[in-house]
């Protein structure tokens, strides 16, 4: 071969609002992927199951208390503690479908006052996705939806400010896509917009750095 580019998985981040449908969207995308022959693995932050995650996981459900600027560096050391896992994996062909990433991270703390650059920094250096998947859904409307499991951040006023902070972050690279749709249009939507990235990985395109 000609250069030195290595075929690889992709990583593919969904992000959204609270009842934005990332969840049992990021699985029927696993399952298409899968279904077509790819290796994938399903990822989530935050991930509950390491010490950090527990504390995050405690802090969410109200048992435990901390200060804005510790929860969100707890929030990015959990990403750190999963990043040379997430890398071996990519590099032995493996795709990930990460459901919320950095852009959570940056989101959810900025929408409490930190400033946006303080937030991102720490993030610095993470693999940056191949594509981020935006489940669009109106604040009122996923909140009408239910199901607000009465953690932390689940409420309607916070909700509004994330989405306004999200927006701040999307750019061109980003593929937002209408979360109000019937709930197999979205997945059709999510199975296009993920195809050519997913083939460019497997051709070798280079491994990329936040923030990009
Ligand atoms: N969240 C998630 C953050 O505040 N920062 C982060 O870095 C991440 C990954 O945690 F309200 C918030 C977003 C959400 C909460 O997420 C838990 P799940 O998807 O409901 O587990």
């Amino acid at each position: 071969r000609a250069s030195s580019s290595e075929s690889r998985g992709a990583l593919i981040v969904l992000e959204g609002l609270d009842r934005s449908g990332k969840t049992s969207q990021s699985s029927r995308l696993l399952s298409y992927l899968a279904g077509l022959g790819h290796s994938t693995e399903l990822w989530r932050f935050p991930d509950r199951s390491t010490s950090v995650g527990q504390m995050i996981s405690a802090y969410l459900s109200n048992k435990s208390h901390l200060d804005d600027r510790t929860i969100h560096l707890l929030f990015s050391a959990n990403r750190w503690e999963k990043r040379s896992l997430m890398e071996t994996q990519l590099k032995n062909g493996t795709t990930l479908v990460v459901d919320r990433y950095s852009y959570s991270g940056v989101a959810f703390s900025s929408a409490k006052g930190l400033d946006i650059e303080w937030c991102k920094a720490p993030e610095v250096g993470l693999l940056a996705p191949d594509i981020v998947l935006y489940l669009d859904i109106p604040p009122e409307k996923a909140a009408e939806r239910g199901g607000y499991g009465g953690e932390r951040y689940e409420q309607l006023e916070f909700q509004k400010k994330v989405a306004k902070c999200y927006q701040a972050l999307c750019d061109s690279s980003w593929k937002v896509i209408d979360a109000c749709q019937p709930i197999e249009d979205i997945e059709k939507q999510l199975q296009d917009a993920v195809l050519d990235h997913v083939m460019a990985c497997e051709r070798g395109r280079p491994l990329s750095y936040l923030w990009p």
